[in-house]
This record gives C-alpha cells, structure tokens and sequence, in this order.
C-alpha cells in the first residue's frame, strides 16, 4: 500500500492517527481539496462527491485496475468492482455491492460506474454484447420513471434499487433482476416548488414529436398539467429531449415492443389528464362521495384513450381517493435461460437512500431508517466476522472488540409481536374506532421503560421535559441518532389501499398495459384478502435484502455529500461530520483496527521494506517471512506489535507504519544521493 504525503492525508483511514471525528474529517478534506474523492477504510470505499467530471474514468483507468490489485493503486471505485468481480469469477464467491449515503452523495453515479466497470472486463462475444447493453440501458429507463428534480439533488433516485447481474460459469453475464423498493408515489400527484415530477412527464412533452403528441392529446406546454406544477419545467444541464431520444432507444434495447412502448407512454398521458380533472371541493376535503366532476370533457377523453366507458371512469374516481398500488417491481432483463442444474454466479448491486433526519419525519424515513439500521447490523456483524474468520486462518489470537450492537433498536422495530411496525398493523386491522393516536397511545404502553424509545409521555413519566417534541410524536434513538417521528398518517401510510372501485374500474379497460397494472380489480379476485400493509411488505423485503447479504461477500461504498449547494470544489465540514456519524465510519474504522490495523503478505512486504536492512538488501535468497523478521529485528520493532501470521505479517498501531514508511523514505533519498554521487564520480 502506498501512503500519500501528509498534506493531502491518508489513503486509508484505518492508518489515521490520531483516530478522532475530527482528524477523520480533516483527512477527507485533504484529499478532497487534491481532488481525490476516494478514501478506504481497509476494503470499504469512501466516496466524497466531486460535482465535476474528474479525468479518472474510462477504459484506460479501467484497463489499469484491471492490471492490479487492490491496495496497488490509488483508491477508486474501479478497484473496489475489480475485486469483486474477480472473486466472483475466481473464487466462485457471490458478491453484492452496496452503496449508501444521502440523497446526492453520488450513489447513483457510483452504481453505474460499477456497472460500466464490470460490464467492460467481463467477456465479448455477441451475446455477452447484447446482454451487458440491456444492463446498462436498464438504467436510463429507471431513471425516467424514478428520478426527479429535488431540492437536494437535480437526478434524485425516488426509489431504492437491487440489481442481481447474473454470470456463467466463465464470468460471462446472463442478465439481472432488479427490484426497486419504496418507489415515492406521492410525487405523482404533488411535489414541492422548486422541484419537479418524474423525468418521464417532462421528457415526453419536450421530446414526442407533433403526431405523437397530437395522439396522445397533450400540449407541448407543461404549463397546462395540474400535476407538473408548481414548479420549473427545466432544469439546469438536462435535456429532456434528448433524454427523450435515449429513453425510447433504451427501451428497446431492453426488450419492449415498439407497441408495448406506446402504451406505456399512453399511461403517462392518461396520468397527466386525470391531473387536470377537477373533483368537487367537498370531495376533496372530506373523501364522502359526489358527484362532483368539474369538466365532463376531460374524462370522456381519458375513457376514449384508454377504452373505458366515461361514466363508470367517473364513479370509480369520485368514490374514493386515489391512490396508485404496487409496491415492489420486479423487471427480469431478459435473463438467458441456460441448462438446468448450471450454478449462476451473482453479482448484486444495491443504491438505496441513507439514514434520514428531516424536520418533518413521518412512515417513510422511518422505514428507511429501519432499513439503515439493518444494513448496519449486517455490516458489523459481517465485518467482526470476517477478521475473526481472518486471525483464525492465520493463526493469531482473536482480540476482543468492543462496539455497539443494534440488535435492541431493530427489534424495537421489527419484533413480530412487540415490535413498532407489528403493533402499526395490529392497529389498521383492527375493527373499530383507530387513529394515529390509539397507535401513540399503545407505543407509549408498551415502550415505557425501552431505552431507546422515548415520547412526550415517557418523559413525563420520568419528569424530562423536552419541548422540541409534540405531542402526536414519538423518537427513536437510532445508532446513528436521535430521530423525531410525528404519527400522523402512518396508519394511512401502512394501509395503502387502492380502493376497489377504482381498480375493478381501470381492470375494465380494454388498454392492455392499463388493465395489467390492476390485477386486483379482476372480480375473480375480489374475495382474496386484503393486501399486506406497506411495512409488512417493506419488512419482507428488508428480510429477503438481508438474506441476500448474509449470503453474498459485501463490498461497501459509502458516498458523501460535501455541500448543499451542487458545487465544486466546497467542502462543508460541519456537514460531512454528521453524515461520517450517520454512516458509522469512525466505529467501521474502530472495528477494522480493533486488532491490528495493518496487514500484509510476506511477499508484498518484503518487496516494499527489504531496502531497509543490510541482510536483504540488496539481494535475498532466503524465504520471506525470515525477509521479514530480518528487516523487523534489525529495525528493533517490538514485538508487542507484530503478530506473525501464517502468511500474513500483522501490524498492531498505524504508527509502526509510519515509522516503516518515513525511514523507507529516508533510505530512498540515501540511495539517490548515492547514486547521483557515483554518476558525478564517472563523470
Ligand atoms: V439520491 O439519494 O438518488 O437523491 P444519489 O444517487 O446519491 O442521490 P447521484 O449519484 O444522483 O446522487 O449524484 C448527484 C449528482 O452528483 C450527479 O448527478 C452528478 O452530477 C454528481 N456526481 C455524483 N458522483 C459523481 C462523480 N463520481 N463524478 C462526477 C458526480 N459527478
Ligand atoms: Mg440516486
């Protein structure tokens, strides 16, 4: 491993010392100020976003990852999908990539320079061609459809993603299945100023061209839709329309039919007029059925595009509220069927949204938060487990380490009887008056004495009073911290009902694609049960997400955001020191170092410190570890701070290494001066 200079800090964190939040922050500054983004923690990659394109990408850096091993190199997200992609060829090891951070720390972008990676080094051939171009078309598609403009993040992902990529036996890609989760739906029918809908809506209006949008009866103007406003209708550095272009394109690299891609953006045009449908006032504010559509017109247009007659479009919407179903999508990329029986290699790639602390928090930062306290769990545990599984290999002592186990907070959440999201289904089954606050209400019973749960009312009972908190919240004390979330709506939230009206309505349509997204609205299926709620859908996925982990070797980036602003160049201490809490770096330091904060093989050692003793250098013929221990004597290392494993040599303190590297240094300069000395002598 080379270490930088210290101006521009060190490459891997777990070498920090003294180990502090604040050196840690200090030494991201550093490097991001060099214009170096990436830092390691032993094999995690930490990724500060530049908001600028660096020259550090492309097929001559990924042909130069691909020469060399991990530490061989400066970091970078190459290094981190070579080896994982490597052990999944070679070692037969299922992988799975994951990548977390706040809304615009640049995982999204990561994920796709994963892929662009692994679908360059990965086998040619025809096929191979045609199945790496639908997974990385696959990614335009999902952004049309899930991404928005944000205050936060011009491309921002609405949506968490898993994609499994799928390889032969030789490392040749299959195909992949992507699942998305907790797709925010709302944006559909209401965003905030200053941002926008989905891409999809703005793209086809500046993209179709006169005939198609003539038969779609839209305007070109976004000015006209309800559900496009408020709000800018373009946003710095897009194009919609040439955005427009790729998507078409990309979709039919995936596998849609010229056809099925004209139903799909029938939908989006059937979305955009029931925008402008205008329900009666009382309607609106209390859900009691009227009668009351403003502008017959508009429906009877909807009806004719879509084969549905306009009177029972009608009753269907004024009966209930609407709202859109279906919370997992499950897309299969045209995965290549091959014999029965032949072991796949998997690859999985997961871009989901970090741990959240809003003013407002509500049912979606706590299920996110949920799901970030897992992924937490998963990662001590694994981490743990892997340098025990390590020291064993070698043969050295397992050296105890203390760290905080989250076990308790997950299961305030997810316990099956007497967890939080349990208890929030108990309360929308049950019959009878329920509100959010029966809910609070029973949460306080229940959590009174939890050391990790606290409300209006638990402090009252304890005589703590803390004003910040209302009294329809309660707080969670999360590893991360303490976050506040206000009960209204949950109950609404978890139930997300589509009313039946509504779906029995649009199952009636005689557009194919329309009546394939309501299932549920078949009358054959109308004694079925009702659907689960969205946390027990939610909990069944984060379920399924762990077990894929739990069985896959986890490579982990963690992306930063390094300012509010989308700017270049700025670095906000204050604001990379709370996302460095949220995502656990100085305990994933802690742990990585818990034993012996470096390690290397005979060989690579020897290699880089032989110049430092007269017995190996500058020729040695004996083996490496006897290199080793000769360079380690002879520079009076104690032993104490070595532990000699069975292939591996083991550093306890980074300032052994540091005292190995400065007089590597020193000894450098030695031999050059020498060297100048001898040239200027023949001379
Ligand atoms: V969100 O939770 O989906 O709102 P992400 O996905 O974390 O968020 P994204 O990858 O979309 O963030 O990055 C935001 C923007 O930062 C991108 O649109 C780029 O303009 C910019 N970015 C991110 N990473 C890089 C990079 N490695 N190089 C250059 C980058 N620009
Ligand atoms: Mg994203």
């Amino acid at each position: 491993m080379t270490l930088l200079e210290g101006s521009i800090g060190v490459e891997d964190l777990v070498l920090l010392e003294p180990l502090e939040q604040e050196s840690l922050i200090k030494n991201l500054q550093l490097r991001y100020e060099n214009r170096e983004i990436y830092t390691y923690i032993g094999n995690v990659l930490v990724s500060v976003n530049p908001y600028q394109q660096l020259p550090i990408y492309g097929p001559e850096f990924i042909a130069r990852y691909w020469d060399h091993t991990f530490y061989e190199l400066k970091p970078h997200v190459y290094a981190l999908a070579n080896v994982a992609y490597q052990s999944l060829r070679d070692q037969d090891q299922d992988q799975c990539i994951l990548i977390t951070g706040e809304s615009g720390a640049g995982k999204t972008e990561a994920s796709k320079l994963v892929m662009t990676y692994v679908a360059a080094v990965c086998g040619e051939g025809e096929r191979v061609n045609s199945v790496k171009e639908q997974l990385l078309q696959s990614n335009p598609v999902l952004e049309a459809f899930g991404n928005a403009k944000t205050i936060r993040n011009n491309n921002s992902s609405r949506f968490g993603k898993y994609m499994d990529i799928e390889f032969d036996f030789k490392g040749s890609p299959l195909g992949g299945v992507i699942t998305n989760y907790l797709l925010e739906k709302s944006r559909v029918v209401k965003h905030f100023e200053g941002e926008r809908n989905f891409h999809i809506f703005y793209q086809l209006l500046a993209g179709a061209d006169p005939q198609l949008l003539k038969a779609l009866k839209l305007e070109r103007d976004t000015d006209g839709y309800a559900y496009l406003n408020p709000g800018a209708s373009r946003v710095d550095g897009m194009d919609d329309t040439a955005n427009f272009k790729t998507l078409q394109s990309a979709m039919t690299v995936i596998g849609f039919s010229k056809e099925e891609i004209r139903q799909v953006l029938e939908v989006v045009a059937l979305v955009l007029k029931l925008g402008n449908v205008e329900l009666a006032d009382e309607f609106q504010a209390n859900g009691i059925p009227a009668s009351g559509i403003r502008d017959g017109r508009g429906i009877q247009e909807i009806g004719e595009m879509v084969g549905l007659n306009s009177v029972e479009l009608e009753r269907a919407l004024c009966s209930r509220t609407v709202e859109t179903a279906k919370e997992k999508v499950v897309t299969a990329l045209n995965v290549v069927q091959v014999g029965t029986g032949e072991k796949r290699k998997v690859m999985g790639v997961l871009d989901i949204y970090g741990f959240e602390i809003l003013e407002d928090n509500s049912f979606e930062q706590f299920v996110i938060n949920y799901c970030n306290e897992k992924l937490q769990q998963v990662f001590i545990e694994i981490t743990l487990k892997e340098e025990q599984e390590e020291y064993k290999r070698e043969g050295i002592p397992w050296v105890k380490v203390d760290y905080f186990d989250n076990g308790i907070i997950c299961n305030l959440i997810e316990h099956n009887q007497q967890g939080i999201l349990a208890m929030l289904d108990e309360e929308c089954l049950r019959p009878g008056v329920v509100s959010d606050s029966t809910f609070l209400a029973k949460l306080n019973q229940v959590f009174s004495k939890h050391g990790h749960y606290e409300s209006k009312v638990t402090q009252n009972a304890q005589h703590q009073y803390d004003h910040s908190m209302g009294l329809s919240c309660f707080r969670i004390c999360h590893y991360a911290g303490k976050v506040t979330y206000n009960v209204n709506s949950f109950i609404d939230k978890n139930n997300d009902l589509l009313f039946r009206d509504l779906s029995q309505a649009m199952w009636k349509a005689q557009h194919p694609l329309l009546r394939s997204l309501f299932p549920e609205g078949d009358p054959k299926q109308a004694s079925l049960k009702r659907p689960p709620t969205a946390g027990v859908q939610f909990k069944g996925s984060v379920a399924i997400l762990m077990k894929n982990l739990y069985s896959k070797k986890p490579n982990y980036i963690r992306c930063i955001k390094p300012n509010e602003h989308q700017q270049r160049g700025e670095f906000s201490s204050e604001l990379v020191a709370v996302q460095a809490r949220y995502l656990g770096l100085l305990e994933n330091v802690r742990v990585r170092r818990a034993g012996y904060a470096y390690r290397q093989t005979y060989e690579s050692f020897l290699e880089r410190y032989r110049l430092l003793s007269r017995s190996t250098w500058p020729r040695w013929d004996g083996g490496d570890r006897e290199g080793v221990e000769k360079v380690l004597g002879e520079l009076s290392v104690s032993s104490e701070e070595l532990a000699f494993g069975k292939t591996k040599i083991f550093i306890r303190s980074p300032k052994t290494l540091f005292y190995l590297e400065d007089q590597r240094r020193l000894r450098i300069q030695q031999l050059a001066t020498l060297i100048q000395k001898v040239y200027r002598g023949w001379r």
